[in-house]
């Protein structure tokens, strides 16, 4: 595990000690946006259209952002315009590494590159910066267009509907203010909040997370008691970016991130919720248990030294969800 500095690469983990222990997550740094005619998107600069066979995905199935854009990409019917490299499950001190031998991780496709960070530094020579997954490369211009998984699916929602001729639409207009803090709590007590209550180095932060992340959980079990979906009736980008840290947790963050007050099992309505989304056409194929169990405790020896990799819960994601009750008729 490390970071670009000056574009030379430094094996270090994140810096705890400045922060009382907390886990800071730090800001992605490309944040270009691909959109239908290329002008520029809300950040970043134009130039950058969507084009069938233009775009690859680097993304590593254990990471819960990188699934973000898998299943994206896999609702909006990209599989056929954007490729795919998947990365090697472990990721130790060269970061993550584009090998092929674990079933799954496909080694990197278009340069052959050994690892993800040379791909950063194709874009950006004297880069400052984690080497973090999803990662958005333009094939044409050999450069990032972005890697934060947050704005790749907004892309991936709109600007690809003349290509794909497919319009479904995740982040509806009315219903984007709405989202909005669903998303920011969701986002800092339960998608991050599992790794700020797994990374923490004093009781205090630890604390400082895992309550608040159970207080959501508590809170999500309540709206879905009444609602088939966060928003209500209809599913939103809300739900999917909920759903890669739920189809983790009970596996993963439940053990090995210590946020063992409960497993989503035990929440009738979220576990029913978390099966009926892993049941939606395509997403159970972004699923890939293997390698999710495998990276989180072979890759974090500061937290499981040892890098036993244990035999984990099967819950059965195949039963029926039995949620349409839910729906307005
Ligand atoms: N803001 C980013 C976060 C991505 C991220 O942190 N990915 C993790 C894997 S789960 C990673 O690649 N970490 C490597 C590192 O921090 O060095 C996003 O949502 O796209």
């Amino acid at each position: 595990m490390g970071l670009l500095v000056d574009g030379n690469w430094q094996d270090q983990w994140y810096d705890t000690k400045s922060s009382g222990g907390k886990f800071v997550r730090s800001e992605a740094s490309f944040r270009n946006w691909v959109t239908a005619d290329g002008s520029a998107g809300p950040s970043g600069e134009g130039g950058f259209k969507a084009e069938s066979g233009r775009y690859h995905l680097y993304v590593s199935y254990a990471c819960p952002w990188a699934h973000r854009a898998l299943i994206f990409r896999a609702l909006i019917g990209l599989t056929d315009h954007i490729g795919v490299s998947v990365v090697d499950p472990d990721m130790l001190s060269d970061g993550w590494e584009l090998k092929s031998a674990f079933p799954g991780a496909t080694g990197d496709k278009l340069y052959g590159a050994t690892f993800l960070r040379e791909i950063y530094l194709k874009a950006k020579p004297d880069m400052t910066g984690r080497v973090t997954v999803p990662v958005l490369w333009d094939i044409e211009r050999e450069t990032i267009v972005s890697n934060e998984s947050a704005e790749i699916i907004r892309m991936f929602n709109s600007a690809f509907n003349e290509v794909t001729g497919n319009h479904d639409d995740y982040w509806p207009e009315h219903l984007r203010a709405p989202i909005e803090p669903v998303n920011a709590r969701i986002y800092d007590t339960v998608n991050n909040g599992v790794y700020k209550a797994g990374f923490a180095t004093s009781q205090e932060a630890y604390d400082e997370a895992v309550h608040p992340l159970f207080d959501s959980l508590d809170w999500i079990e309540d709206i879905l008691s009444r609602n088939r979906y966060l928003m209500g009736d209809r599913i939103t980008e809300a739900d999917w970016r909920l759903f890669t840290t739920l189809v983790r947790f009970d596996k993963v963050y439940h053990t090995h991130f210590k946020c063992n007050r409960q497993r989503i099992v035990d929440y009738p309505n979220l576990w029913a919720y978390v099966r009926e989304l892993y049941q939606w056409p395509g997403v159970a194929e972004t699923v890939n248990f293997d390698h999710i169990v495998h990276h989180y405790y072979y890759s974090h020896d500061t937290i499981n030294p040892h890098r036993i990799v244990p035999i984990t819960a099967d819950p059965d994601f195949h039963a029926a969800p039995n949620r349409e009750r839910l729906s307005a008729a």
